[in-house]
């Protein structure tokens, strides 16, 4: 945004649209503000961002500013303000610190039905009264498209001479920020426009259901299947900002494939997501980050597993799965398939390699199991009694030695110690399996993974080589279990698994990359398909990529028993290595790289909606 009111005309406006802007509720808050820097450097103070208020988040997120400097968004701002639309305007605190707009759509609650009832019209569908996130979003487009029609802009057929504002492009993401773009064109507003899809309405639902999606994408009656799923509204408003946009893209080749048939245009361009990767200056740097941090997974480890502690630590592999809690679409039915395969390979081989799985993915819960805390407690008076021990032996070595005189052992632990050390250990007893969730569920009777895992007998018993973890809610530094952030457990471990049957990129694995940790994923995931296509041999570089396309389920679940297994058995050397590998793939992932594709998509943008412009 120019905030100096004299911009250069031959260099456009950016905006960028998201639900997301300053708002996490996903993974798209992350493709935005990863991405910010990047677009900061090309566009200056010519960037700027729209999202919803959110009373929650949104003071952090925003360091306001009373006014704009630049006259035409004041104006803008101010006709908005002056018919009682709340409008924050201010910085938006991450790297690169853009311009942002954040509507209150609360502000414009009243004005919900009538919006809702012109939007019936536009796109020749009910709205139910009571689809909450829907009524946001209408709200919400509603806004966006307000504000375009008052901000300045060029007229689309305006010569260069002729033309007195910069040009407007504007750059959605999502149906949540979709309905501004039917308005857009019905208005006639004179700005570019790019509609990013991260997902389709039909396709996540689809998904989820016992559908052979892939091999029917071609032949879905996609009005009928939304309208058996209640969603025909949500999807008209996806399909409308699809086929209004100037230029149409989706995060990966897989989603702009079923966006084609299901939103009924094909994409003009990928755009896929990119990551600010830092590197370090020299590779052993990770290494040491990946051995401190696994030290920590250790001390969670042996808490957790207290009184059944008997595997050694040196030799156990932390393999896990993290994100959204969608069972099917995440492949968490695959992933405990093949950890139960896993598991009767290695007892049958004689194997000592013990195998700790963790899935980590949110769920309604009544907090942590008095068990999960106690293994911790326990193991810290243990730490605790051990140091206190340590003291006073030496203590005593100090006391003898000083006497001129060779200590015995009996000079070390006296019967104090022993007592002590015995309460210690005695408290480490219990007779069940160490759980294999951390917290009490909701609904444990109807939890899928947790039933997935009593089916296929996982469960901690003493002879098992594969022991699973459960943590149904995100890790974070203030966790009283593991006490560590996201980045830093995945850094800790060995491998990420993420056999998914739905997902457009997946930031998960992508995360695992730039960090150096393989992964194993599948050519139905647009990250997967990614490094097919850009990496020769994938696998010499740690990413394990699962046929779940054309492959029965049955094939895909022993391909990843047989990467499981390729990378269990792998010595600490070779994993050292394939460390290294991995990430010298990082590269491929940064937005130095893959924000071009972006700018791509807001060039042809820009060349559809003003073809004067040279
Ligand atoms: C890093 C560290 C090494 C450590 C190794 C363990 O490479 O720099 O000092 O030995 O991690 O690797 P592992 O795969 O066994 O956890
Ligand atoms: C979507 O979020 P999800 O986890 O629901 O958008 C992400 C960002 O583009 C993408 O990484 C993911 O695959 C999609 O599924």
């Amino acid at each position: 945004m120019a905030e100096n009111g004299d911009a250069d005309f031959s260099r456009p406006l950016l905006f960028e649209v998201a639900w997301e802007v300053a708002n996490k509720v996903g993974t798209i808050y992350t493709v935005i503000k990863s991405k910010v820097p990047f677009t900061v450097e090309e566009y200056g103070n010519r960037y700027c961002l729209i999202g919803p208020f959110s009373p929650k988040t949104g003071p952090m997120e925003v360091e306001p500013i009373e006014n704009p400097a630049s006259a035409p968004l004041r104006d803008t701002l101010k006709q908005m303000r002056d018919k009682g639309i709340r409008v924050t305007y201010g910085r938006w605190l991450v790297e690169g610190g853009p311009a942002v707009i954040l509507f209150d759509v609360a502000s414009a609650h009243n004005r919900i039905g009538e919006w809702k009832t012109d939007l019936e019209g536009h796109l020749k569908v009910p709205f139910p009264a009571d689809d909450y996130d829907t009524n946001e979003a209408v709200a919400f487009g509603y806004l966006v498209s307000w504000f375009f029609d008052e901000f300045p802009a060029p007229l689309a057929d305006a010569s260069d001479a002729d033309r007195k504002t910069p040009l407007v492009l504007a750059h959605f993401h999502e149906w949540m920020a979709g309905v501004a773009l039917p308005l857009v064109k019905a208005k006639k507003i004179p700005l570019a426009t790019v509609f990013t899809v991260h997902n389709t309405l039909l396709g996540r639902y689809l998904c989820a259901g016992d559908v052979d999606f892939y091999n029917n994408l071609k032949r879905f009656d996609v009005e009928s299947e939304a309208t058996k799923r209640g969603i025909l509204h949500r999807y008209a408003v996806e399909r409308a900002a699809v086929q209004s946009s100037d230029v149409f893209t989706a995060v990966s080749h897989i989603t702009a494939y079923e966006a084609e048939w299901l939103c009924q245009r094909k994409p003009d361009g990928v755009l896929p997501n990119g990551l600010n990767v830092v590197k370090f200056s020299a590779l052993h740097e990770f290494q040491n980050l990946h051995a401190i941090h696994k030290e920590r997974i250790h001390e969670f480890v042996r808490g957790h597993f207290y009184g059944h502690y008997d595997f050694d630590l040196e030799r156990t592999l932390y393999v896990f799965t993290a994100g959204r809690y969608e069972y099917r679409n995440k492949g968490i039915d695959m992933f405990i398939d093949g950890l139960a395969r896993l598991n009767k390979r290695l007892i049958s081989s004689g194997s000592t390699t013990t195998i700790v799985a963790f899935i980590v993915m949110p769920a309604a819960t009544l907090g942590y199991t008095v068990d999960s805390l106690k293994g911790q407690a326990v193991m810290k008076q243990l730490t605790q009694t051990a140091e206190q021990v340590e003291r006073q032996i030496t203590e005593r070595l100090m006391e003898v030695a000083a006497r001129g005189r060779l200590p015995t052992p009996k000079d070390l632990l006296d019967s104090n110690d022993l007592v002590l050390l015995k309460r210690r250990v005695y408290a480490l007893r219990r007779d069940q399996n160490p759980p294999v969730v951390t917290h009490n569920m909701a609904d444990e009777d109807n939890d899928p993974i947790l039933n997935q895992l009593k089916r296929v007998g996982l469960n901690n018993a003493p002879g098992d080589r594969v022991k699973v973890v459960f943590h149904p809610e995100y890790l974070n530094a203030n966790n009283p279990l593991f006490g560590m952030d996201y980045d830093d457990f995945v850094r800790g471990c060995h491998l990420g698994v993420f056999p998914s049957y739905y997902e457009p990129w997946g930031y998960t694995p992508a995360e695992c990359t730039v960090m150096g940790v393989p992964t194993i994923t599948t050519n139905l995931s647009g990250y997967g398909c990614f490094m097919d296509e850009s990496v020769s041999n994938p696998r010499d570089y740690g990413i394990y990529i699962l046929d779940r396309r054309v492959k029965s389920p049955e094939e895909s679940a022993s391909q990843l028993v047989n990467a499981l297994w390729d990378f269990v058995t792998k010595n600490r050397r070779q994993r050292i290595n394939q460390r290294n590998r991995t990430e010298r793939l990082s590269d491929l992932l940064d937005w130095r790289r893959l924000g071009v594709e972006y700018q791509k998509a807001r060039w042809v943008a820009v060349k559809r909606k003003f073809p004067q412009v040279s």
